[in-house]
């Protein structure tokens, strides 16, 4: 059948799968924001739905000064003996652990450390030893895989870090996952960056150290050598492989939609994309549609594809708050949720801080989106914020000095920091923020008692990965900031946060 991709959109980068029983788990990265990582289950490996998160402690992850893009990084999901494993990197201190569960829908332990550096690590089991893998760069400051085996109980290191692999001679290996498949090892790593130039490789032996044997079409997997009139989707690497019950293997593995043909920028993040693989007789294997990966894919699955809508209001929030996320250390004290209310309450941390300010924000899935909120009462500063990082974010809010108030559209954009449009709402009762978008802009208006007020536009582009440079995408979120002595609460109501899948084109 014919699958759409990305099958899951929006900030969710570096996807690890595995299977257990009939379900597949999924796993992201999450940097500086809290709960980390995302945990997905599907049935078919094309209809996705977000069941958890695998820290949602912050004895698990304390990122309460993790610079953006810093934090938790790619994780690996594994399932062995009933029990599942999340390992990853707090790459602000470079330090590599993971956490298990036994209940995938519930909570996951503390974190266990193994001593070995480098950055995506993966485990590997088989016959009661645990292998431990993650990149590294040789003596001649060559990227390169090491690994060793650890006591799974404690994370000890059991053996010596041995290089396994130096792969096909890209920049940035990385990503790497050991599978022993028909009696073969593979390792499969990205290398490239996880930019336009990023790519799947791998190589095969016979042994779980190797010696491995270049693919010598390496790479197996890239949208590298394809311009944007050819394919929209771009930086396909970074990827782990499943096989499902029928034996048909698929690599699971990040992309991103550029904006637009001759635009090459992207703001959403980098999103999951789905790939068919196929072995021939003697073990190597393809992937994709002749090594690349399409919007529309052909794949050896049968259940029908739901495109899903990321489309919420408060009253999904208040029902499921699993797409909710804060920044780095939230003080879940300061956000009181009902069916249709949200009150926050400020601090003094506002969004310009690579800190924790009173924030809660969802991914934004989709170029079409449309956000609408009453925003009932306000302390000192309470609005929307369209947010790339710290240094990046587009701002719509009512503010309140002493008896005056007014809505406001800021844009800070790297170092400026400008107030487009300010209007004086002291004597108005009714206020509605309302922001849209779609691939090139983002478009910010205010209602007040009725009166439709436009307030300006920003360009999706500067809120792209290829200005602000980091990891993440565009988080759209409510905030609130009260610098004063004694913080209030501000009150939103009526919100609407409506995504419109992009055409099938
Ligand atoms: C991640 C690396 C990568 O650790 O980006 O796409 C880094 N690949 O493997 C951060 O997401």
């Amino acid at each position: 059948m014919i699958i759409t991709n990305p099958v899951i959109r929006g900030f969710y980068p570096d996807p690890s799968v595995c299977k257990a029983g009939n379900k597949y788990y999924l796993v992201c990265s999450s940097f500086q924001y809290f709960p980390g990582v995302p945990i997905f289950e599907s049935e078919d490996l094309v209809n996705w739905k977000q069941i958890g998160h695998c820290l949602t402690r912050s004895s698990q992850i304390d990122l309460e000064s993790v610079n953006s893009s810093g934090g938790v990084f790619a994780p690996t999901i594994r399932y062995n003996d009933g029990v599942f494993y999340m390992v990853t990197t707090n790459d602000t201190y470079h330090k590599n652990f993971y956490v298990t569960t036994t209940d995938i829908y519930g909570e996951w332990s503390e974190p266990i450390f193994v001593d070995q550096g480098g950055i995506d690590p993966s485990l590997y089991f088989e016959d009661g030893k645990t292998y431990f893998m993650s990149n590294g760069s040789d003596e001649e400051g060559r990227g390169c895989i090491y690994q060793c085996e650890i006591d799974v109980k404690t994370g000890e290191r059991l053996t010596e870090s041995k290089p396994i692999w130096k792969g096909s001679g890209g920049r940035y290996l990385e990503s790497p996952h050991l599978y022993k498949i028909n009696g073969n090892y593979y390792i499969m790593a990205a290398e490239g960056g996880t930019e336009y130039g990023h790519m799947i490789t791998y190589a095969k032996g016979n042994n779980p150290y190797g010696p491995f044997v270049s693919y010598h079409k390496n790479p197996v997997l890239t949208n590298r050598n394809l311009g944007g009139h050819q394919s929209k989707i771009q930086g396909i690497g970074h990827g782990d492989m499943v096989i499902d019950n029928a034996g048909n293997a698929f690599i699971l593995c990040l992309g991103f939609r550029q904006h637009d043909t001759w635009s090459p920028y992207h703001h959403l993040g980098r999103e999951v994309f789905l790939a068919p693989v196929y072995f021939d007789e003697d073990g190597w294997f393809v992937a994709g549609d002749a090594g690349i990966v399409k919007k529309e894919m052909e794949v050896e699955l049968t259940k029908e594809q739901k495109i899903y809508d990321y489309s919420v209001d408060f009253e999904d929030l208040s029902r499921n708050k699993l797409p909710l996320i804060y920044l780095r250390k939230p003080d879940y004290d300061n956000y009181k949720w009902t069916d249709n209310c949200l009150k926050l309450k400020g601090c003094k941390t506002d969004l310009s801080q690579a800190l924790s300010p009173t924030f809660v924000g969802i991914r934004q899935s989709d170029f079409n989106s449309s956000l609408s909120v009453e925003v009932k009462s306000v302390s000192t500063e309470a609005g929307v914020t369209v947010y790339m990082d710290e240094n990046n974010h587009y701002d719509l809010y009512v503010s309140k000095v002493d008896e005056k108030i007014s809505v406001v559209f800021r844009k800070c954009i790297a170092d400026i920091k400008h107030i487009e449009k300010s209007i004086d709402v002291s004597n108005n009762s009714n206020i509605i923020l309302e922001m849209n978008s779609n691939n090139y802009v983002y478009m910010f208006r205010c209602i007040i008692d009725g009166e439709c007020i436009e307030l300006g536009s920003g360009q999706a582009r500067y809120l792209s990965s290829e200005v602000c440079g980091g990891f993440t995408g565009v988080v759209v979120g409510l905030y609130a900031v009260d610098k004063t002595e004694n913080p209030n609460y501000s009150e939103f109501t009526k919100f609407v946060f409506n995504q419109v899948v992009e055409e099938n084109k």
